[in-house]
């Protein structure tokens, strides 16, 4: 092969799609090497030391948790990572978009957690086998860090009730969990700087505190496919990044236009907008991240 042509980086074994379509998550899988995380987590943490304050009367945490594809470039752009999309691609199918890319950052020695929970519980896309979320590891993201938990097969279940915690120490929005989870059954899933897991929106999953010395750092890209919105109410938005969207179910949004861009944060004021209400649904406590600006206090 000629020295300047890049090989097409590889999807998933096929022993990987089975553990997956068995477990409801598969781990491990190589998509950045050391020197391109390394470029990756510096650009991530410029702009926490450039922008603390955010823009646009929302903080850099929300746009770091909630939707950052809209309005940071480097966000959208590492949603469209081909190794990455090979891998969604082998078990979504080739009709990809990005519904959301957040940050899930745990200080150094922080007691922040994430309860037992299934991501699409409250995200209006009802009980769909077509979301997949992958999580990428920009640290050393190990047990003792406060790397996730899964438990195998849970994915098999419809979605199961969640009580409302709000803890101050959880990671989600409303603190809501699982109860009942035996511990024993569940798997953990450490990753090196550089790799993902991919995980089902119905699979249980959790994460523990960050007990190590450096910060651990995930970045959680949610895909979905054209037909998850077809024949539901409301309008949600999400950014194609791989093949066509015939269904038209969607609201297609595009790259940012620049960081912050006064157009793309107006849009994303809209888009938080029709999406609190349906994340927001039957909370009985403000949703913090999920609350439209003039709401915010
Ligand atoms: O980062 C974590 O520990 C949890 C992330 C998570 O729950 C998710 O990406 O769905």
């Amino acid at each position: 092969m000629p020295k300047d042509i890049t090989p097409e980086p590889a999807g998933l074994s096929n022993e990987q799609v089975a553990n997956y379509n068995r477990d409801g998550y598969v781990s491990g899988i190589s998509v950045f090497s050391s020197e391109q995380v390394a470029h990756i987590r510096s650009s991530i943490e410029a702009l926490e030391q450039d922008h603390p304050e955010g823009a646009n009367g929302h903080d850099l945490n929300q746009y770091f948790r909630v939707n950052g594809h809209v309005v940071i470039p480097d966000l959208s752009d590492l949603a469209r990572t081909p190794a990455i999309l090979n891998a969604v691609e082998d078990v979504l199918g080739p009709n990809l978009l990005v519904w959301s890319v957040e940050l899930f950052i745990k200080e150094a020695h922080s007691e922040k957690t994430v309860s037992w929970h299934q991501d699409i519980t409250y995200w209006g896309m009802g009980e769909t086998n077509d979301e997949v979320t992958a999580w990428v590891a920009l640290s050393d993201v190990s047990i003792k860090a406060g790397c996730m938990r899964f438990i195998p097969g849970s994915h098999t279940n419809g979605i199961v009730p969640h009580t409302d915690t709000f803890s101050e120490a959880n990671l989600l929005s409303r603190g809501q969990q699982i109860g009942g989870i035996e511990e024993s059954d569940a798997r953990h899933g450490p990753l090196h700087p550089g790799e993902m897991s991919l995980h089902h929106g119905r699979c249980f999953h959790a994460s523990g505190p960050n007990r190590s010395d450096d910060r651990r750092i995930g970045l959680a890209i949610r895909y979905v496919t054209p037909e998850v919105r077809d024949g539901l109410a409301g309008r949600d938005y999400a950014m194609l990044v791989r093949g066509v969207d015939l269904a038209q179910g969607w609201t297609h949004i595009a790259r940012p236009r620049a960081l912050f861009h006064p157009k793309d944060l107006a849009l994303y004021d809209a888009i938080l907008d029709d999406q609190s209400s349906t994340l927001a649904k039957g909370a009985e406590n403000t949703t913090g991240l999920y609350t439209p600006k003039e709401s915010q206090s």
